[in-house]
Order: C-alpha cells, then sequence, then structure tokens
C-alpha cells in the first residue's frame, strides 16, 4: 500500500444528476467515511445545481467532503473511482449525465499533472457547483494559482446552485 509519510487534507468534489441525486450522494458520503487509511473529517450540504454542458439533462446534486487521509494520491484515486464503479458509473458522453462523480479537487497542496490525475482540479476555480460547497467547510482555503476559495465563490454569482439539506453523512454528528 502506498502511503503519504503523514495525513494529508483531501478535499472531494461529488455530483450526480439522472438518477435519485440526493440518495446517490449520501450513499457515496457513507462509502468515503469507509476508505481505508482516512478519516471522513467534513461533508458540506447537498446542493443543487444547474448543469454545465449540454443542455437537457436535469440539476445536478453537488456536495464537498474533506478527507484527512494517509493515502497517496494515485493510491486515493483508485478508492474514488472503486466507490464510482460501485454506484453503477454512467458517463457515455463527455459533459453529459452521470451517476455519481467524484472529483479530487485538493490534495494538501500538491500540485500534480500526470496521466491519470490533475490537482488542482483545472475546473474548480471557475466551478460555482464546487465553490459553494467547498466555501462552506472550507472558506479561507487556498486555491494554489488562483485565491480563497471564499473569494473564488463570490466572484461567481450568476451560476444557479442552491443548498437544499444537511448532507446527513453522519460526519459532523457521530464523532
Ligand atoms: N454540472 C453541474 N452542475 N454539476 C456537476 O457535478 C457537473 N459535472 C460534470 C459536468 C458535466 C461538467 N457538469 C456538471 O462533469
Amino acid at each position: 500500500m502506498n502511503l503519504a509519510d503523514s495525513v494529508v487534507p483531501a478535499y472531494i468534489g461529488l455530483g450526480s444528476n439522472p438518477d435519485q441525486p440526493v440518495s446517490q450522494l449520501r450513499r457515496a458520503l457513507k462509502e468515503l467515511d469507509d476508505v481505508h487509511h482516512s478519516r471522513l473529517a467534513a461533508t458540506s450540504g447537498l446542493y443543487r445545481s444547474a448543469p454545465m454542458g449540454p443542455a437537457g439533462q436535469p440539476d445536478y446534486v453537488n456536495a464537498v467532503a474533506l478527507l484527512e487521509t494517509r493515502l497517496a494520491p494515485l493510491a486515493l484515486l483508485d478508492a474514488l473511482q472503486a466507490i464510482e464503479q460501485r454506484h453503477g458509473r454512467l458517463r457515455r458522453q463527455r459533459w453529459g449525465p452521470r451517476t455519481l462523480d467524484l472529483d479530487l479537487l485538493l490534495y494538501g497542496d500538491a500540485v500534480i499533472a500526470s496521466s491519470r490525475l490533475t490537482v488542482p482540479h483545472p475546473g474548480l476555480h471557475e466551478r460555482s457547483f464546487v465553490l459553494t460547497p467547498l466555501a462552506e467547510i472550507a472558506p479561507k482555503l487556498r486555491v494554489p494559482g488562483h485565491g480563497s476559495v471564499a473569494a473564488l465563490a463570490k466572484a461567481r454569482t450568476n451560476d444557479r446552485v442552491e443548498r437544499i439539506q444537511d448532507s446527513g453523512s453522519g460526519a459532523d454528528q457521530s464523532r
């Protein structure tokens, strides 16, 4: 197992649209809590957001989670992809509907550009459906090269992103 030397804060973006997105995200948050060598330290509420990409797809539900992990970046990516697979990930079309998307947004302050993984996530600084839930749990966090999450979220006021409920993951209640 490929472990980091210390515990690293990793921020994960969750998104789902076609098939009961609220329950997909709730289940996914529980599964994130079970990732080995990791602890689910914070979760945002759930947000309904207008789809970015082709028109005619349903609204998305999005959230962000903070995982404190000892997994190395690619080992964490493997764990996220295993969860996506369990949700029967549907991804037929670029920017089309998806059953469950888990994006590794930030891994500590690492900057990674490899064939499998780009961190910070390339769309992070300009996507309200990521910035708004991220600002709920980490407003002061800085995105390398782009400034604070709160400032980035504030700059994007035109996109439709509405908080719909607490995530109910149990992360805040049970610890
Ligand atoms: N649009 C929204 N609102 N939320 C997402 O999670 C999302 N994910 C995607 C694309 C297709 C870019 N659009 C999205 O992958």
